[in-house]
């Protein structure tokens, strides 16, 4: 199962189809809501519930982890069979949890244990209902999505190619032929996971209608501390506020896209072919700035994947140095157990989860990063993105169990990229050794726009991908849509078509790990606003007077003790105090993200004048 509870970020430990289990006071199977007294509840009885949920949830979450880690890190049928049981048993104990929380709704009850109450009502990812069975066959069926996903191979030309080999290829193939290929033949792996993906579906929203909600996407919408509603209105209005934005960049790529390929491949006008953006998904366009590079500046002055491989990284000293970054703020350096037990390369042994994600096993001190890294740019960033998970993790260890999570999942996946926001710029660069010179002045808009790529192109895509969830969650598209409805939100919000016409039975959803996985991805469209947010206070508060885009902040340790205090608050308090606590801001605002990339905008403008925008 999955459990928001236990699930400190997107792929950790309980968010992989893994949850809670058995060391528990009642036996599995056995109602929570059979304590109940007959007459209404006390504040005292709220509050030893809330104790007890505490003290069984934290033991099983430790057991749950290590059994989806052993199961992440070498995925057979037998570890899948054990991580899936222990999911089964956790799945069925938090829902009880959850249901026997609502029995204190109307008792008075201090602050404390009210919000404690609220976070373990809506804790859950995928809940299973309430009835024996049900949450076994929601485990068994997460486990094969998750093995179909992330064991999935492609062929080409005799060839036989994993996710991360394909990944690399795509970054740099220049042959849109070639480029189609290993598109298509990746989303081809989805094929056989629709009929389980439906039933999946049908398993968590009976869970979800069982808790007192409408749907799963009406769950997860009732994670942000507001009204569910308001949330969705709220991802809408600061999608419209970086809409025009997205748009200009979209015009500006279409273009050299075009003069590149020719109109054959990439005609002037109406959507980006998804395969051509150097990303399977295209998600992030950073890998095609070598074809969008600005043609009326001396450019970047540096090529970050050719000087990491100058250096002699590898995928350690990549992670040594992301760790030098936090240690710079005041951050601890990570514990030896750390170096010990990670998963930084993929085995060539075994078969496991790839997709990175960051662990905390015992919710204390055993912090983990699970993924199979190269020497590129886009991993020099995700090691800090994935060290962010854990220093968040570090940071509120000290809160009680219920406390131990990001103020919401947005601000997890924001900490590791306000990091490497910094880590990127030149002037971090350069004080690390990695380049000789920091370049001028001309270098900024090279600079932004590959941010903008990467940054800018992720936005509609961090939007949609729950949209659909929500639509598929509430009934609005069946199964017999998926396909159909997935590819009207990714026109609609990213102006992008696949290579060519699908086939039939294509469930192209099913060929992106957090679909597969039943990780929720909203989180990832919010981190892109707070980042923002976090690195312009950052800079304020560091006095930077020059460029947004220079700024660095490491090394401060004020900065950083400062960012630890948000850090520490865990979720305690609703989001928006964490946020002021940084900040100063009470609310998300894509103003940050505007201020920064603002030159970008007024060179973009000048470079598509004439062109047909839009799609
Ligand atoms: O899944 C991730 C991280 C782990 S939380 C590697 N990300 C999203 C993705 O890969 O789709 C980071 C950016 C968005
Ligand atoms: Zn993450």
């Amino acid at each position: 199962m999955k459990t928001k509870l236990l699930a400190a970020c997107c792929a950790a430990a309980l968010a992989s189809g893994i949850g809670i289990a058995a060391a528990f006071a009642v036996a599995p199977g056995e109602s929570i809501a059979r304590q109940a007294p007959a007459s209404p509840p006390t504040a005292d009885q709220a509050k030893a519930f809330i104790a007890q949920a505490e003290t069984d949830l934290a033991a099983v979450s430790e057991y749950a982890s290590r059994a989806a880690w052993v199961q992440n890190t070498n995925i057979t049928d037998d570890t899948n069979w054990l991580a899936a049981k222990a999911g089964a048993e956790a799945n069925d104990m938090a829902v009880k949890y959850a249901k026997g929380a609502a029995r204190f709704d109307s008792v008075d009850v201090d602050p404390v244990t009210r919000r404690k109450l609220y976070l373990l009502k809506q804790g859950l990812v995928m809940p299973a209902p309430d009835r024996p069975g049900a949450a076994q066959e929601l485990a068994n069926i997460q486990a094969r999505l998750d093995t179909q996903y992330s064991t999935g191979k492609v062929v080409i030309d005799g060839k036989t190619y994993s996710l991360d080999d394909l990944d690399d290829m795509l970054r740099t193939e220049r042959d849109p032929a070639r480029i189609k290929a290993i598109w298509e033949g990746w989303h081809a792996i989805a094929k056989p996971m629709v009929a389980d993906y439906a039933k999946l579906v049908t398993l968590a929203n009976e869970g979800s209608v069982g808790l007192g909600y409408k749907d799963t996407g009406a769950l997860w919408r009732s994670w942000y501390d507001m009204d569910p509603d308001k949330f969705a209105a709220k991802t809408d209005a600061l999608w419209d506020q970086v809409a025009p934005f997205y748009k200009q960049l979209h015009c500006y790529v279409r273009m050299r896209l075009n003069a590149k390929y020719g109109d054959a491949v990439q005609p002037k006008t109406g959507p980006i072919r998804a395969d051509l953006t150097g990303n399977m998904w295209a998600q992030e366009w950073g890998n095609i700035y070598d074809i969008v590079k600005p043609t009326d500046s001396p450019g970047l002055g540096y090529d970050l994947t050719e000087r990491l491989t100058a250096n002699s990284f590898d995928a350690i000293k990549l992670m040594k140095t992301g760790e030098g970054f936090y240690t710079s703020l005041g951050f601890d350096p990570l514990p030896e157990t750390f170096w010990k037990r990670s998963q930084i390369t993929r085995p060539r042994d075994r078969e496991v989860v790839c997709h990175a994600s960051a662990w905390d096993v015992d919710n204390d001190k055993d912090v983990r990063i699970k993924m199979c890294a190269r020497v590129n740019e886009d991993d020099f960033f995700t090691v800090h993105h994935e060290l962010g998970h854990n220093m968040y993790q570090r940071a509120y260890a000290n809160q009680p169990f219920l406390f131990k999570n990001g103020a919401n999942d947005g601000f997890h996946e924001a900490i590791g990229d306000f990091a490497g926001m910094n880590a990127l710029t030149p002037t971090y660069l350069k004080q690390i050794g990695l380049i000789d010179t920091v370049p001028g002045p001309d270098a900024d808009i090279p600079f932004l726009l590959k941010r903008a790529l990467d940054k800018v192109a992720f936005l509609p895509f961090g939007l949609l991908v729950d949209k659909w969830r929500w639509e598929v969650f509430s009934g609005k598209v069946d199964p017999a849509h998926y396909n159909e409805a997935w590819w009207a939100l990714r026109t609609k919000y990213q102006g992008i078509t696949p290579p060519g016409p699908r086939p039939a039975d294509a469930f192209d959803p099913g060929a992106k790990y957090h679909v597969a996985d039943s990780t929720p991805y909203m989180r990832y469209f919010l981190a892109d606003i707070y980042e923002y947010q976090f690195y312009r206070a950052a800079c304020r508060q560091a006095g930077w007077k020059g460029p947004l885009n220079r700024c660095s902040v490491y090394g401060n340790k004020a900065v950083g003790a400062k960012f630890n205090t948000m850090l520490a608050m865990g979720q305690s308090r609703p989001w928006p105090e964490a946020l002021e606590a940084f900040t100063g801001e009470k609310d998300l605002d894509a103003s940050a993200i505007s201020d920064y990339f603002a030159p970008l905008t007024v060179w973009l403008k000048k470079e598509t004048k004439g062109q047909k925008c839009g799609w």
